[in-house]
């Protein structure tokens, strides 16, 4: 089975079983201006020998904020494969090459990122469906990126931008096999945060931060509009 596959490949051997099995999800690979130009399995798409020669994937990244305008922030499982126990945004992944969630126009992909976004938001940390609904995201804009994990594998992705402040409190059922710790933070807080040396946070929030993400926290409530719906890439 692709299951035996899986765990018998040397690439993967000593990693979590359940993370192994999420390897072989099918992400969407790109070409440089975010034309879906094929799919390959998360594994092909996440080592380096791959991205070194160009290979490209779509992702998102989902930034959730409560009614205090506070975001939550994960700390990633010690069992992911790439980025173990790093501090990050509050949900993470990619659109699948499944109907729903796959896109060949912006706007097509845009709604196939809000699906991924809100099927992750369970599978991470137990967030319902109806407390995350689709119309309530919002597209920001999208970060060509690459980073690498550690010397075998690593990140190179169109990243899609979404926040989401939703109508209804969320409630939190965290699985621990994707996540170690989650937290809401003030500006101030995630500052200070970043502030202490013991604590690591992933290269694409890192990025993120150090670029527009303060200032589009600030006009969360009051002015988000004019940040909405960017057509261009940017490039990191
Ligand atoms: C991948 O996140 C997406 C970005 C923006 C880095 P991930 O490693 O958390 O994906 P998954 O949760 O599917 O393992
Ligand atoms: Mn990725």
């Amino acid at each position: 089975t692709a299951r035996d596959s899986a765990t018998q490949d040397t690439d993967l051997a000593g990693y979590d079983e359940e993370q192994i099995r999420l390897m072989d999800e099918m992400c969407i690979v790109l070409d440089e201006n975010d034309k879906p130009i094929g799919s390959a399995s998360k594994k092909i798409c996440h080592l380096m020998t791959n991205i070194d020669q160009g290979l490209l994937h779509r992702a998102f990244s989902c930034f959730l904020f409560d009614d205090q305008n506070r975001l939550l922030l994960q700390q990633r499982a010690s069992e992911k494969i790439t980025f173990p126990d790093m501090w990050t945004n509050t949900c993470c992944s990619h659109p699948l090459g499944i109907p729903g969630e796959t896109g060949a126009t912006l706007e097509e992909s845009i709604e196939g990122v809000k699906r991924a976004a809100q099927r992750k938001l369970g599978h991470e940390l137990g967030i319902k469906k109806e407390e995350v609904p689709l119309e309530e995201f919002r597209f920001l804009t999208r970060i060509h990126y690459k980073a690498p994990s550690d010397g075998k594998w690593g990140e190179h992705e169109i990243d899609y931008i979404i926040f989401i402040k939703p109508s209804r409190k969320v409630t939190l059922d965290i699985n621990p096999n994707e996540v170690k710790d989650a937290k809401f933070a003030s500006e101030q807080e995630l500052k200070d945060m970043f502030k202490d040396s013991k604590l690591k946070f992933t290269p694409w929030f890192k990025l993120i931060c150090e670029s527009m993400m303060f200032e589009w926290w600030e006009h969360l409530d009051n002015g988000l509009e004019k940040y909405l719906d960017e057509k261009e890439i940017r490039r990191m």
